[in-house]
């Protein structure tokens, strides 16, 4: 009894450890995703690892990232990923069929379950209470070679949704909402849990946006009931079978609740350059607009895009607006297309762009210099979408109509009546588009690496004294974006480490790589949440392979923390903020590393300076940072087993 829908599926997945917050448990894994962008490399430590085949009940993975084949290099990785599917009993989704979370919220999504996928936004299918986790991609091959899934036992925090939201205003500003409250980093190692009255105003979509963005708030995952709604979901896709009702107990305890009146909320954006910006759309409006784009894994639903075709009918977008629309998946736009409603979006004048991620990742749509351009999506750190100085706000896709209608930044209630939505109770399913592996194929197909993939480097265990300068001294709230960016040309390296590593920071100090390879590595200095963001391990890897020896920050985003333990960086903390003032940039370092306790010390030998330093890890990642990284240590434990 008192337990919270969260505790009742980690205790009937609980391989060790206690349900206790700040705990340290390890969860079995029922599926994995991964998408193309981590999936290369998550599909090379998994080869490494040497498993015949994945032992989860359901693997998949996604082309959906990088899909514009510029040259040979993004092409021969969906080769690659392919040939690895159907080698290891892997479910492929080809290029086309959509985005990972879209799709996997439509076709296998199950509430009870549990996910571990390499990319952030996998609590998307928190919408269909399961315990849905974002992690780098090692973690995932680790999941799917049939290892436990480790992390700290988040804390659960009660959101109370009573009321009903209020005609244009949508799931996107429930979300936006709450980020202003938690700011980017309120929710780390916390688990959002969404219970009360008004959960049932909410169609599956429309949780998902909500779950999906709660990943801004630095939270390990967010999850919503498995209720009547769920079931008419799953119904809707042919799976209604799949169906089972999951609550919390009446009596739950939460870590903290918060209390959110639907009906109080009102039509909010997040302005440049971060998705905790928020304010209301009144306070900003008459900002003129460039470029509006309606998408990504936060709003692409049919529901969404019903919507959003219903508003522009019969209407024609403003002369300055570039509206760009990039359905979920193809059973969106294959539904769109059955019902009518794609003709409306057509002569409204919207760019119908491919079922993808596209320019929510930098991959074209690129806005023009300095341009406003509002998006459905759920990031805005500075320069990713393209252009360094655009700026970029984020809306619902109510306001993303308006803004497209009027050139301008609207209150989207100033447009009219609120269209009645009739969604199809069936839809229109075709699985086609996915490969399922077969006897014929397991163990039995050539992995075919074109000649941009490239071996995991290898590295050796952690030595003595850690010695060296200071490369980088940044600020709070740095992004994977910032370490690592995105955009087709640096992506199409993803495979390639050596390669990509001359990408490290180049938006924030375009020398970090040449300078780091020429002192043989050294530290980096961050803030308050550094490595938010995206679960790309490129942003670990990368300063790995430029002998970054450790990072000091006064705290670290969730899965990036993991990442650099992955692969051996030590993460530490400032066991007084304070000292973060003192260092400079190019100042040496030392710090001794014989034994790894909770508080090490570090000298600063530029100014004579001594600070305390915390490493807050369990002792299995200690063991696994001087083994020189996990890899190591599972290619270790399978071989022996
Ligand atoms: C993102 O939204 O930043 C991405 C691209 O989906 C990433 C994954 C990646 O970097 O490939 C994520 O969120 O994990
Ligand atoms: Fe793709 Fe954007 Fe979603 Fe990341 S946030 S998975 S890039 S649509």
């Amino acid at each position: 009894m008192n337990k919270t829908l969260s505790e009742k599926i980690f205790a009937n997945h609980l391989v060790e450890g206690k349900l206790k917050a700040t705990e340290h448990v390890g969860l079995k894994i029922d599926h994995t995703l991964t998408q193309d962008s981590t999936g290369t490399l998550a599909y090379l430590e998994f080869q490494a690892m040497g498993v015949s085949k994945v032992k989860t009940q359901l693997s998949l993975s996604f082309v959906d990232h990088n899909m514009l084949q510029n040259d040979f290099r993004n092409a021969d990785d969906h080769r690659y990923l392919q040939s690895v599917a159907a080698n290891y009993g892997i479910v492929f989704s080809r290029p086309g069929n959509g985005i990972c979370h879209q799709v996997y919220l439509e076709r296998f999504a199950r509430p009870g379950f549990t996910l571990l996928g390499s990319d952030s936004h996998t609590p998307t299918a928190g919408g269909m209470g399961m315990i849905a986790i974002g992690a780098g991609g090692l973690d995932v091959a680790a999941a799917m070679a049939g290892e436990p899934f480790y992390l700290e036992m988040p804390e659960i925090v009660g959101i109370k949704l009573t009321g009903t939201l209020s005609p244009f205003v949508s799931a996107k500003d429930v979300i936006l909402s709450i980020l202003k409250r938690l700011t980017v980093k309120g929710g780390v190692n916390k688990i959002l849990e969404y219970f009360g009255e008004g959960v049932k105003t909410l169609s599956v979509p429309e949780r998902g946006t909500i779950t999906n963005m709660g990943t801004e708030t630095g939270a390990t995952t967010s999850i919503f009931p498995s209720d009547e709604v769920t079931r008419l979901f799953l119904k809707s896709q042919d799976r209604e079978n799949q169906w089972v009702p999951l609550t919390a107990d009446p009596d739950a305890v939460y870590s903290e609740v918060i209390d959110l009146d639907l009906k109080t909320v009102e039509p909010l954006i997040a302005l440049p350059h971060s998705p905790d910006n928020v304010k209301t759309v009144s306070e900003v409006e008459d900002t003129p607009v460039d470029q509006v784009c309606i998408g990504s894994c936060t709003n692409s639903s049919l529901h969404d895009l019903k919507l959003v075709a219903a508003l522009l009918k019969g209407k024609k977008i403003s002369d300055r607006v570039s509206l760009t629309i990039s359905p979920g998946s193809r059973q969106v736009l294959e539904n769109l297309a059955a019902s009518g409603d794609l003709i409306h979006l057509i002569r409204a004048g919207a760019r119908i762009i491919e079922n993808a991620c596209g320019p929510c990742i930098g991959i074209g749509q690129a806005p023009s210099s300095g341009a406003v351009s509002l998006r459905t999506f759920n990031r805005n750190f500075k320069g990713r979408s393209g252009t360094q100085d655009a700026k970029v706000y984020l809306v619902s896709p109510e306001t993303a109509v308006a803004a497209a209608l009027y050139g301008k930044i609207v209150d989207p209630r100033k447009l009219g009546d609120y269209p009645q939505l009739s969604m199809p109770d069936k839809l229109f399913v075709n699985d086609n588009m996915f490969i399922f592996p077969t006897p014929e194929t397991i163990g039995k197909t050539e992995i075919i690496m074109g000649p941009n993939i490239k071996p995991l480097p290898a590295f050796s265990p952690l030595q003595g004294t850690l010695k060296g300068e200071v490369l980088l001294k940044i600020g709070d709230n740095i992004s994977t974006d910032d370490i690592l960016p995105g955009g087709s040309e640096i992506m199409a390296l993803r495979s390639n480490i050596p390669e990509i590593s001359n990408y490290t920071f180049c938006r924030l100090d375009a020398d970090f790589a040449k300078r780091a390879l020429q002192k043989k590595g050294g530290f980096i200095i961050g803030g308050e949440n550094y490595g938010q963001g995206s679960s790309r391990e490129h942003a670990a890897l990368a300063p790995k392979y430029l002998g970054i020896k450790a990072v000091i920050a006064k705290s670290f985003a969730r899965i990036h923390l993991a990442n650099l333990i992955n692969f051996g960086i030590l993460p530490l903390t400032f066991a007084d903020k304070q000292d973060y003032d003192g260092i400079a940039q190019g100042d040496s370092l030392e710090l001794d590393t014989g034994k790894l306790e909770r508080t090490l010390t570090v000298k600063d030998t530029t100014i004579g300076l001594t600070f305390q330093v915390e490493l807050d890890i369990s002792e299995l990642d200690k063991a696994m940072i001087q083994a020189g990284g996990k890899l190591a240590a599972i290619k270790q434990k399978q071989q022996s087993s």
